[in-house]
């Protein structure tokens, strides 16, 4: 039952523009939840696996021509072009309401109308906020149900208030010439038309999580940020919270699930999963930043994951986990994908459903000739996750003590530094860049710059966004978390990767950890503090010092150039981009002087 005005008042309206023969409120008992999964399996909307092997799971297919984000077609509609920034598709919201509303009109005919309600963050929490997602896709509800807190308990909490976000999703005829993302921060609003991809259509995540609400966090003094949050227990039991923003590819699902080196591990020390994706944060009662993870899942990319990229990754996937796109093995009714073993599925069919010839599988055609579409993903439920935080369900979240910002550099950024402030940490995460791997379309090595990792989900300018982590700063003071850069990526002359990587990682946040802590040394170069080789413990790592030290160096000649390219990428933000942000570009270029 809908008792809140608000609410009933905007399904009414979706109800008349949609047209559905059914509609049905999930009220997430598991009782109807597996209805809809016995729905979805007798229309092939889903297949079901093994349960023997895999309880609880399922495989779902998308559209070939709908397996992805589509940041081209995803739009950031706010009454004054300047409000959504030079960086997002933007259009006039009067215009854009009704190009949406003519495409979904009457579109749910012959269909349900599923309502989802639902929280993200924990329910009640003080930096959680609620949502409710319309949609005639069972899938979408299923994936929700594993996302997100769902169902009546969420309209109990949401009581009369008018502070939730409104989700129109439409599948449409799932037509990539109608599809559109969009978003409308000032009415607290996302319609989706003509996908059933995930990251198009699960509105929580990457529409409301970050796009709205980063907007909300602007207006009213939080963050929502691109960011994992993990904890780093030290053999004392005491644990201390990282957040952490990569773009794409840089392996953000395997830091968070980390596991230490053996040495390490017998040593005590150990990593709490709080979330892999999104991070909120905001001022708690002592001042401090507090971050919680909005979501209740993990929307995971499936190939590589395997048990040594990721174990507490695959093991998450066990049960209960929506699989789409990934390959089917017919032998035993279970999922394959490339980088999961060695021993691809001789009878098999491919993510479009087509027997799948490992024979003739080329790297250089993926998308033709790989059993898994390389953007395959599995839906699993957060509590499979081994290493999940014991903090990870309570709402008062976590207090940050350390910001990681990174990217993939060959040469350019050392291992790790930490900036000499907020301020400088700001100036880090703004100019952020990662370059391009063979894994993406288009040419290898091109460095495209990607801010905070925040480029396709800032929900308004990024000038104004800049100033918001500037005026967070002020406001946190000497209790701001500390700002570090790190790059796992330089490569030799060869081209193959120096540092280890995966777990090995656990080496490099115990020095940032002790940095916070006053307890690591570290020498002051042009771009930040970056610590003596001996002050990353090595042990038992088959790596020289002076390797180490090698990747520690900056390069002055590659860092003027990188001061250049960082001068062309500010151009774009015009007189939004925040003048503290110029000088320390200038005070950069000076210091390589
Ligand atoms: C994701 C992304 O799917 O950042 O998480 O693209
Ligand atoms: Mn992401």
């Amino acid at each position: 039952m809908i008792k809140n005005k608000t609410l009933a008042a905007w399904i009414e309206e979706m109800k008349n523009l949609v047209n559905p023969d059914n509609v049905v409120l999930i009220t997430g008992s598991e009782e109807q939840l597996e209805e809809l999964r016995k729905e979805a399996v007798e229309t092939g909307e889903m297949i079901k696996l093994n349960q023997e092997k895999l309880p609880g799971c399922y495989l779902h297919r998308t559209k070939p021509n709908d397996v992805a984000r589509v940041e081209d077609r995803t739009f950031i509609c706010t009454k004054d072009k300047e409000t959504a920034g030079p960086t997002n598709n933007w259009c006039d919201p009067k215009e854009m309401y009704e190009k949406l509303y003519n495409i979904a009109r009457d579109s749910y005919k012959g269909r349900t109308m599923y309502i989802i309600p639902y929280s993200m963050g924990p329910i009640g929490s003080p930096i959680a906020k609620i949502g409710v997602e319309v949609t005639d896709s069972i899938y979408v509800v299923l994936n929700m149900a594993i996302m997100t807190r769902i169902g009546q308990k969420v309209l109990d909490t949401l009581g009369d208030s008018n502070d939730w976000v409104r989700g129109l999703h439409a599948k449409c005829n799932v037509d990539p010439e109608n599809r559109y993302i969009c978003h409308f921060p000032e009415d607290n609003t996302i319609i989706s038309v003509n996908s059933a991809y995930g990251g198009n259509v699960l509105l929580g995540k990457k529409c409301f999580a970050l796009r709205i609400a980063s907007f909300q966090g602007w207006k009213e003094g939080w963050m929502a940020e691109h960011m994992l949050i993990l904890g780093l227990e030290n053999p004392k039991g005491e644990v201390k919270y990282i957040a952490a923003a990569f773009p794409s590819a840089c392996g953000k699902t395997n830091l968070a699930m980390l596991i230490p080196p053996e040495y390490l591990k017998k040593k005590g020390y150990k990593i709490w999963t709080v979330g892999d994706d999104i991070a909120w944060m905001k001022i708690g009662p002592d001042g401090r930043l507090y971050a919680i993870n909005p979501e209740n899942g993990f929307f995971g990319v499936a190939p590589g994951t395997n048990a040594h990229s990721n174990f507490n990754a695959l093991e998450s996937t066990k049960k209960n986990t929506i699989f789409t796109n990934v390959a089917l093995n017919l032998d035993d009714n279970t999922v394959w994908w490339e980088g999961l073993d060695k021993n691809p599925p001789k009878n098999a069919l491919n993510w479009r459903g087509e027997p799948w010839d490992y024979t003739k599988y080329d790297k250089t055609k993926k998308v033709e000739t790989s059993a898994a579409h390389p953007n395959s993903r599995f839906t699993a439920p957060a509590k499979n996750c081994p290493c999940l935080s014991d903090e990870f369900d309570k709402g008062a979240g976590v207090p940050i003590s350390a910001i990681i910002f990174g990217g993939r550099r060959a040469k350019c950024t050392p291992l790790v530094y930490q900036s000499k402030d907020w301020v400088n940490g700001v100036f880090v995460g703004s100019t952020m860049a990662s370059e391009t791997t063979a894994a993406a379309a288009g040419a290898v090595g091109v460095v495209r710059r990607d801010p905070m990792a925040m480029l396709p989900f800032c929900g308004y300018n990024m000038g104004d966004y800049f100033k918001h982590w500037l005026d967070m700063g002020e406001k946190l003071g000497d209790k701001a978390p500390k700002i570090f850069n790190v790059n796992w990526f330089r490569t030799d002359d060869e081209g193959n990767f120096i540092w280890p990587g995966f777990g090995d990682n656990m080496r490099v946040l115990n020095w940032i950890i002790d940095r916070c802590e006053g307890k690591a040394n570290a020498r002051e170069t042009a771009i930040g503090y970056i610590p003596n080789a001996e002050d990353i413990d090595l042990t038992d790592l088959d790596m020289s010092i002076d390797t180490l030290k090698g990747i520690l160096e900056v390069d002055k000649d590659i860092w003027t150039k990188e001061a250049d390219e960082i001068e062309e990428h500010y151009k774009k933000f015009g007189n939004k981009l925040p003048e503290q942000l110029r000088e320390q570009l200038n005070n950069l270029k000076a210091a390589l002087k």
